[in-house]
């Protein structure tokens, strides 16, 4: 609890350009839920490393990431939002939780298992221990609530496993964490194969909308996007394609799928692509027009980051000390 409120932990990756699917099923519910709880949102870039970047450009994209939280709505001086490796308890609780977990639970995770298959060339270790410092960045601040993907599910079931064992030894150190699914927009499919999610590591870029996608580009994607035969518009299993666009319209305008498939009754899918394509630039366009101008407002930017950071710091490094006495480290002399 900060301030008589729960607390809530949430971060993504600078890799890659942010989608359609990242806004609907994370950053806009961010958004939504920063009223409620007090809030920390990362730009978890000590996870990037655990595939190779080039500098120049993960620095660029982790800025213009940082950017994009602040533009889609993320109010600033009410949620912490900042770069992980300016918090370096991060990596320093990380250590201490990696002597709390064993090599049979990481050995299990899908995720790790995904990337050494894809980058059979770099199987280092911080891609294996990378659900320790998801972990560390949780328990740091204490955290109730973890807004996250299903594909996050299993990292969040070790963190609270760790977290429990080390209550076990030491008494009641950390908060339990819990995840929160959104309901809306909790899984927007590719464009171009219904059956795969939307993803910004996608090879085919008509597969997804990316957030500075330009109006007509938008419109031309959607309007691209596989269907089927069937030739009406209803929201069932056996039309993926239709669903997925339904499932569109409704994170973004907040109806449910029976009133949009109401609305779109005895329409050809033509129309029903080109309203969805309408409804995402709309949604877009004013995200858009606050990235390009907070983009231009460098020192407006730079203050955010440096006075975020100070926040992150003092709630970190309350939880790491409590920590590093309990593990037994000599206590520091002022
Ligand atoms: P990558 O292609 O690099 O795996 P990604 O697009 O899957 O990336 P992540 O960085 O893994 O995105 O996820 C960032 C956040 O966006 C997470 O909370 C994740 O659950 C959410 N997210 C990602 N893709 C989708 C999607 N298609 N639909 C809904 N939410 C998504
Ligand atoms: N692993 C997550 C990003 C991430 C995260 C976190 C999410 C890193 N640390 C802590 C929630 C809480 C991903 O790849 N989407």
């Amino acid at each position: 609890m900060i301030d008589g409120k729960k607390v809530l932990f949430s971060g993504m990756q600078a890799t890659g350009t942010l989608t359609l699917g990242n806004y609907l099923g994370a950053l806009k519910n961010w958004v939504t839920l920063s009223e409620e709880y007090e809030c920390f949102y990362s730009v978890v870039d000590l996870h990037s490393i655990t595939v190779r970047q080039e500098p120049a450009e993960l620095r660029k994209r982790a800025r213009n990431l940082l950017t994009l939280y602040l533009a889609a709505g993320l109010d600033p001086q009410k949620n912490c939002i900042y770069y992980q490796s300016h918090v370096s308890g991060h990596a320093e609780l990380s250590w201490i939780l990696n002597c709390f977990t064993y090599m049979g639970e990481l050995n299990r995770m899908t995720q790790f298992k995904d990337k050494a298959a894809k980058h059979a060339d770099n199987i280092n270790a911080g891609l294996f221990t990378y659900p320790v410092l998801m972990a560390a960045d949780i328990l740091l601040y204490q955290t109730d609530m973890v807004p996250v993907g299903v594909d996050q599910m299993q990292h969040l079931e070790i963190t609270r496993d760790i977290a429990q064992r080390f209550n076990a030894v030491y008494g009641d150190v950390f908060t339990i964490p819990e995840a929160y699914i959104g309901k809306s927009g909790a899984k927007i499919m590719s464009l171009q194969n219904p059956q795969k999610k939307m993803s910004k590591s996608d090879e085919n870029p008509n597969a997804s909308i990316y957030l500075m996608d330009e109006p007509d580009v938008i419109l031309r994607k959607f309007k691209r996007a596989v269907t089927d035969s069937e030739g009406q518009i209803l929201y069932r299993e056996e039309q993926p394609g239709i669903r997925n666009l339904l499932d569109i319209y409704c994170a973004c305008t907040g109806k449910s799928p029976e009133e949009a498939v109401k609305e779109f009754e005895g329409k050809g899918y033509g129309e029903l692509k080109e309203a969805v394509g309408e409804t995402v630039v709309s949604v877009l366009k004013p995200v858009q027009d606050e990235f390009a101008r907070l983009s231009e407002d460098k020192s407006y930017l730079d203050s955010i980051i440096k006075e975020n950071a100070q926040k992150a710091n003092y709630y970190a490094t309350k939880t790491l000390r409590k920590v590093q006495k309990k593990v037994g480290f000599p206590e520091r002399i002022r």
